[in-house]
């Protein structure tokens, strides 16, 4: 299949994670073990819905620390791509994701630091309202490029 010479089609999406504490006077699940500090999400979405992933992403994988069973998750198009999970401790999670099979294109690797502890610095805004609310989001905005397309993925890509 020919490329098509000198265009680039850019396509963003946001990865990130939400993480939230449980709360340390009210009785749990039995089923979370005790050790358990945060509920939290990892995920990869579109930055709005006129920007969907599915034209171009097929899967996404999780890896996850190696203390979590069944560590490598895959999520098949159309998603939600996330992993929602219980735990103690903070990691990096690497995140692959798969391109449709038009795109002829290898996947792609990035990696999340995983938060669930308010970050930033000390007294700001950003920070102190994680202290109030518990929630600590950490969240990136990111694009692939598809250099040259084959022009049979390119129709996808433009196609409304
Ligand atoms: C740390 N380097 O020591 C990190 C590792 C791993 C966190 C954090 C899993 C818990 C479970 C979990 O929270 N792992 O499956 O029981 O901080």
């Amino acid at each position: 299949p020919s490329r098509v010479k000198g265009i680039q089609v850019h396509r963003p999406f946001v990865y990130g994670s939400l993480a939230t504490p449980f709360p340390t006077n009210t009785p749990r699940p039995s089923s979370i073990p005790p050790e358990h500090t945060h509920r939290w999400t990892v995920y990869l979405s579109p930055l709005s819905p006129s920007h969907p992933l599915t034209p171009w992403l097929k899967k996404v994988q999780f890896k996850l620390h190696e203390t979590y069973a069944n560590s490598t998750r895959m999520i098949e198009s159309p998603g939600p791509f996330e992993i929602t999970e219980t735990g103690w401790g903070e990691f990096e999670v690497q995140i692959k994701l798969f391109f449709v099979p038009e795109a002829g294109e290898k996947s792609q690797t990035l990696w999340h630091a995983l938060k669930l502890h308010p970050f930033g610095v000390e007294g700001s805004e950003e920070r102190l309202k994680m202290e109030r609310g518990g929630e600590v989001r950490s969240e990136c905005y990111e694009e692939v490029v598809f250099s040259e397309p084959v022009e049979g993925f390119l129709e996808v890509l433009t196609s409304p």
